[in-house]
């Protein structure tokens, strides 16, 4: 597909979504917002493919945060719906059947760390610099941070880096489980692949049920997620792959997963 702001490759069953605006650190303007929101919806209506990779072109930048200079003149009614925007358009990573891995390879800031909090799973490269530093320019992370960061890091965690725009390296989001991974910035690319393979060698539905069941589960109390969890369960239960998955297991070989 041809985008002006992004780029959308595809490879088998990976689709790989970059930020496509290095001359402004890859920031997110009201334009590459709307075309990350279409590629999400060409990306979920695509049964190849199993997994997608979010990352920045160039070396330096994942996402420099939202356009500072698109959010200049804006008054309190756009302000809200830039907001908005931006809360879909990342919601609509968090719920993809599919999993999503963030390739973190350089500044991840303001609109770009919720970018790469929206996304499951989240690899840095050593390069990698994070922070909310909303507060210094006079408003709140967004797109979905301020729900986000605390969920993932604690809310003690959240407050602080929230309060102070305090930037962090990849080493120390890595201490406080903010990225899973850390790799040097050649690799990066490489270990992401290799992690969305292993992935997509997976039952591709029941990845899916279970992206469902964690993501649902953790907004409810305990006894509705285990409900949740359950219904998911059942559904792994209607699909040939659970028999295949099974099957191959009894006769001692490798299950062939049709995403059925
Ligand atoms: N918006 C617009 N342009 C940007 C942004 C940005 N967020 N970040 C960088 N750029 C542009 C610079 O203006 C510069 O443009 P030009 O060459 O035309 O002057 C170009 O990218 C290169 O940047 P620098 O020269 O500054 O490069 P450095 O390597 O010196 O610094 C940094 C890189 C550290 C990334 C620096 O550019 C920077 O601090 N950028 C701003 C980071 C920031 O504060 N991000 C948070 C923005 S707020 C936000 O994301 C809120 C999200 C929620 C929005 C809610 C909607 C209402």
């Amino acid at each position: 597909m041809e985008f002006e702001n992004i780029s959308l490759e595809k490879e088998d069953y990976l689709a790989i979504l970059s930020i496509n605006r290095p001359k402004a650190m890859n920031a997110l303007n009201l334009e590459t917002l709307c075309e990350m929101e279409v590629a999400v919806k060409n990306v979920k209506a695509d049964p190849n493919i199993k997994v997608m990779i979010v990352t920045g072109t160039g070396e330096k930048s994942f996402v420099a945060g939202a356009d500072i200079n698109f959010m200049l003149p804006l008054s309190p009614s756009e302000g809200r719906f830039f907001s908005d925007l931006g809360e879909r358009v990342m919601r609509q990573f968090e719920l993809l059947e599919k999993p999503v891995i963030a390739a973190v390879n350089g500044f991840a800031l303001g609109g770009g760390c919720e970018l790469a909090m929206s996304c499951d799973i989240r690899l840095a490269s050593e390069t990698a610099i994070f922070a909310q530093p909303e507060v210094g320019l006079g408003v709140i992370p967004g797109f979905g941070g301020t729900q986000r960061l605390p969920r993932l890091i604690g809310e003690g965690r959240a407050k602080e880096l929230t309060y102070t725009a305090d930037v962090i390296n990849a080493q120390e989001a890595y201490r406080i489980g903010l990225v899973n991974h850390v790799y040097p910035l050649e690799q990066l690319m490489d270990e992401a692949k290799k992690l969305a393979k292993k992935i997509a060698s997976k039952a591709p539905l029941a990845v899916g049920y279970a992206k469902h069941a964690i993501n649902k589960g953790l907004q409810v109390d305990i006894d509705t997620a285990m409900g949740i969890e359950s219904d998911m369960f059942g559904m792994c239960c209607a699909t040939t792959d659970k028999s295949e998955g099974m099957s191959a297991f009894v006769d001692k070989r490798k299950p062939q997963f049709m995403g059925k």
